[in-house]
C-alpha cells in the first residue's frame, strides 16, 4: 500500500476491525499462507492516497503456540496486516456470544436471546466480561504500533469498547469509530444490561459515524435519556468534552463494477445466461442467510405474486443468490430449512418439466468472515452447499465469482432487496452500478440504510406486507422504459459519485478536522 509516485504519505491510519482482510492456512509449524482480498474497505483505503493503512484485527484462526504466532505475525507484516490473536474460550464469549448473539441482533430489532434474560444473568455477564477483555486485547496491540500523529479508524459493533481503551492509553490518540450496522431507536439499546457502560466507551472517540442520520440521532437520543447527557447539533456533550457524531453514508468501488463489465468473460457469461433465462424476465436476491436479510418474507411475496398473476408463472424466475454464514448456530440453521422448505413448496407448486420459477444458490465465502465481509472482502466462495438434511449442508464444487455476480447483476430486471433491517446494503448499490445498460428496477426495503439514498429511484417496500412487495414485483414488471430510465439515472449518479473512496477520505478528514477543532476550543 505504498505511496506509487514515492513521495511520503501525509498521515499513518491505523484500521481495527475485527477481523482482517485476509484468510490464513497453517502450512507446518512456522508457515503460513495467506490470501489477502480485495473488496470495499481495503479499495477504498487504496483510494485514500494522503494516509498510510495499517490493518489491526484477528486473522480468524486460533493459533495458541508461540512459534506459529511468530511466524504468522511475520507473514502478515507484509501485507501490512497485524493480528490480534485470540484463544477459542474469548472467541466464543466475545464473537458468539456478546457480539453475535446480543449486539447483532439488538441492533437490528430482533431483541435479546430469551435464555439469556431468563437463565442466570451469569452468561450475559461473562460474555460481556469476555467483550470488554477482548476490546482490551485489540487496544493493546494498537497502543503497541501506534506513533503520534497516526489516525485510529475503529470499525463495528463488535469494538465498541475499544474508544475508551484506546484513550485510557493515550488521551491525544485519534480516535473515530464507525457502525455498520443500524444503531436501534434508544428505546430497544436501553433494554441492553450493559447500555450505560457502552455508550460512554463510544463516546470517548473523537468521532462517531454511522450510515444515517437516523442511526446518528438514535445514538444521540441514547446518549441524552440513557445517560442524560447533552445532545447537540454536533453530537453529544460530556463535561465540557464534545464527541462529534455525523453520517457517512458507505458506497462501493462503482468504477470496479463498471469497468469488469467490458471483459470479455464476463461478456461471454451475460450471453449465456441471456440464453438459459431467454423469454423469462429475471428476479434477483443477494443475501447472507441471515434473519435479518427477510429471505422467506420476500419468497413467500413472490409466491403471491404468483398466486396472483397466473399469465406470468412461465415468464418471470427468480434467482435467489445465498450466502450461509454462522452455520453453527441452530437459528441460522432453521432459517436455511426454513428457505428450502418454502422454496421446494413453490417450485413444487409452480414449476413445470421445463422450467421452475426459483434458483435459490447457497454459495459460501472463501474468508470465512463475518458480516463485514463485503467492505473487507470480496474474494468470492469456491464452493455451493446443497442440503443433505434438516441441518447439515455437503459441499459441492460449483462456485459464483466477483465476474459470476456482475454477470448476474447485469442480466437482472428486477432486484429483490428486502431486508428486515439493514445498515445499509451493499448489493442495492452493486445492482444499480452494473444496471447502466438495462436500466432495471431495484425493489427496496424501507428498513435498509440504502433507502435513504436510493429511495427516489426504487420501489420503495414494507418487507413485512407480503402483499405490498407482490404488488411491488408487479409494478416493476409492468413498468414504462422512460420511468426505469429516470429512476435507473437518479440511483445511477448516486452511486457513482459516492464511492467507498469518498466515504474513508470524509471520515478520515472529518476525524482530523474534529480533533483540530476539540484542541482550539480547549486553548479558547
Ligand atoms: P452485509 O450484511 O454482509 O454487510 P451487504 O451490505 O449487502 O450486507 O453486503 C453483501 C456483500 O457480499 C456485497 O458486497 C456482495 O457483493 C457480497 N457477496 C454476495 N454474494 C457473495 C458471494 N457468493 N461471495 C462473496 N461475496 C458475495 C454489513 C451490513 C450492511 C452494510 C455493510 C457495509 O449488514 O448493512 O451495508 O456491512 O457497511
Amino acid at each position: 500500500w505504498e505511496r506509487p509516485d514515492g513521495r511520503p504519505f501525509r498521515q499513518r491510519l491505523l484500521v481495527v476491525a475485527n477481523r482482517l482482510p485476509v484468510s490464513a492456512v497453517r502450512r507446518g509449524e512456522e508457515s503460513w499462507s495467506l490470501e489477502m482480498s480485495g473488496g470495499g474497505l481495503v479499495t477504498a483505503l487504496l483510494g485514500v492516497k494522503e494516509f498510510e493503512a495499517r490493518w489491526i484485527g484477528w486473522a480468524g484462526v486460533n493459533v495458541p503456540d508461540e512459534a506459529g504466532q511468530r511466524a504468522l505475525t511475520k507473514a502478515l507484516a507484509e501485507k501490512k496486516c497485524i493480528p490480534v490473536f485470540l484463544d477459542e474460550d474469548i472467541v466464543h464469549q466475545y464473537y458468539n456470544g456478546y457480539c453475535n448473539n446480543i449486539l447483532w441482533p439488538l441492533f437490528h430489532y430482533i431483541g435479546l436471546p430469551q435464555e439469556d434474560r431468563l437463565a442466570t444473568t451469569r452468561s450475559f455477564q461473562s460474555q460481556f466480561a469476555a467483550y470488554k477483555k477482548a476490546n482490551q486485547m485489540f487496544a493493546d496491540v494498537v497502543n503497541q504500533h501506534y506513533e503520534e500523529g497516526d489516525v485510529v479508524w475503529c470499525h463495528d459493533y463488535h469494538l465498541m469498547f475499544l474508544p475508551k481503551c484506546l484513550k485510557d492509553y493515550n488521551s491525544q490518540m485519534k480516535v473515530g469509530w464507525f457502525l455498520h450496522t443500524p444503531f436501534p431507536s434508544s428505546e430497544i439499546h436501553r433494554m441492553l444490561p450493559s447500555r450505560s457502560e457502552l455508550l460512554h466507551a463510544v463516546l470517548a472517540a473523537d468521532l462517531v459515524g454511522f450510515h444515517t442520520y437516523d442511526y446518528a440521532r438514535h445514538f444521540v437520543s441514547a446518549c441524552t435519556r440513557i445517560l442524560g447527557l447533552e445532545g447537540t447539533p454536533e453530537g453529544v456533550e460530556d463535561q465540557g468534552r464534545l464527541t462529534r457524531v455525523a453520517a457517512f453514508p458507505i458506497g462501493i468501488d462503482s468504477d470496479r463494477f463498471i469497468r469488469a463489465l467490458e471483459l470479455p468473460q464476463i461478456q461471454e457469461h451475460i450471453r449465456e445466461l441471456k440464453e438459459r433465462f431467454a423469454g423469462r424476465k429475471v428476479m434477483l436476491g443477494v443475501d447472507r442467510l441471515d434473519m435479518i436479510k427477510g429471505i422467506p418474507q420476500k419468497i413467500l411475496a413472490f409466491e403471491k405474486f404468483l398466486e396472483e398473476n397466473p399469465t406470468w408463472r412461465d415468464k418471470v424466475v427468480l434467482v435467489q443468490i445465498a450466502v450461509p454464514t454462522r452455520t453453527d448456530v441452530p437459528e441460522y440453521q432453521k432459517l436455511t430449512s426454513q428457505v428450502h422448505e418454502i422454496v421446494g413448496r413453490i417450485n413444487g407448486r409452480f414449476g413445470t418439466l421445463s422450467a421452475v420459477p426459483i434458483h435459490h444458490l447457497l454459495y459460501l465465502i472463501s474468508v470465512a468472515c463475518d458480516h463485514l465481509f463485503p467492505v473487507l472482502s470480496l474474494s468470492i466462495s469456491t464452493s455451493v452447499y446443497s442440503r443433505t438434511s434438516n441441518t447439515k449442508f455437503s459441499v459441492q464444487d460449483r462456485s459464483l465469482d466477483f465476474h459470476g455476480l456482475c454477470a448476474l447483476y447485469a442480466v437482472t430486471d428486477i432486484a429483490l432487496v428486502t431486508s428486515l433491517r439493514d445498515g445499509m446494503n451493499l448489493v442495492s448499490y452493486e445492482f444499480v452500478a452494473c444496471q447502466d445498460s438495462k436500466k432495471g428496477v431495484l425493489i427496496l426495503s424501507e428498513f435498509a440504510g440504502a433507502a435513504q439514498s436510493l429511495g427516489a429511484g426504487a420501489i420503495l417496500v414494507n418487507p413485512w406486507n407480503i402483499t405490498e412487495v407482490a404488488a411491488s414485483i408487479g409494478q416493476a414488471l409492468n413498468m414504462s422504459a422512460e420511468e426505469r430510465e429516470k429512476r435507473h439515472r437518479h440511483n445511477f449518479v448516486h452511486v457513482t459519485n459516492h464511492t467507498a473512496q469518498e466515504w474513508a477520505e470524509t471520515f478520515v478528514s472529518e476525524l482530523n478536522d474534529t480533533v483540530v477543532e476539540a484542541q482550539l476550543r480547549i486553548r479558547q
